[in-house]
């Protein structure tokens, strides 16, 4: 089963929004296969974001993840690395769809409440970066009714 890692950042921390995120992926039928609440340590926020290290935005960006508590999670289900990423809706708020997080509850880019894995290379990378082993496997009793 495919899994990916999913972080809700700061923004979304502060302002109360934990819950009424991960409900959205839960509810989705998607498994939660591990989670953490963390500040994140400013080295981690470098290698996280290595590949957008030439950005303009970068250092600003770096400032924002570490700027409070996040909610690290790895998740699972059939696709999951597509389905987060449209659970979660594009990067600019004002761009995403209507009923995806980022257009329900941000506005602006640099705001923008969620991350998630955008290929199977990098979920590999940050699951194992975020949580190397920790990955609790395990059985749920309704995933006959979701997982054909
Ligand atoms: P993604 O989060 O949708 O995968 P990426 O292009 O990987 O988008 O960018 C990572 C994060 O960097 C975005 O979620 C957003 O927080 C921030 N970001 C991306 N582009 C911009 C920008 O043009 N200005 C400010 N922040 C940006
Ligand atoms: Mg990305």
């Amino acid at each position: 089963m495919e899994k990916t890692f999913v972080m809700i950042k700061p923004d979304a921390v502060q302002r109360g929004l934990i819950g009424e995120i991960i409900s959205r992926f839960e509810r989705r039928g998607i498994k939660i296969a591990a989670m953490k609440f963390m500040r994140v340590p400013h080295e981690l926020a470098e290698e996280h974001y290595e590949a957008l290290k030439s950005k303009p935005f970068y250092s600003d960006l770096v400032t924002y993840i570490t700027s409070g508590p996040v909610v690290a999670m790895v998740l699972e289900g059939t696709n999951v690395i597509k389905v987060a990423r449209s659970t979660m809706g594009v990067t600019n708020p004002a761009d995403a769809l209507s009923g995806t997080i980022r257009a329900d509850f941000a506005l602006e880019i640099g705001r923008n409440v969620v991350h998630g894995s955008d290929s199977e290379e990098n979920a590999l990378k940050e699951i194992t970066l975020w949580f190397g082993e920790n990955v609790t496997d395990w059985q749920r009793n309704v995933d006959k009714w979701i997982f054909e």
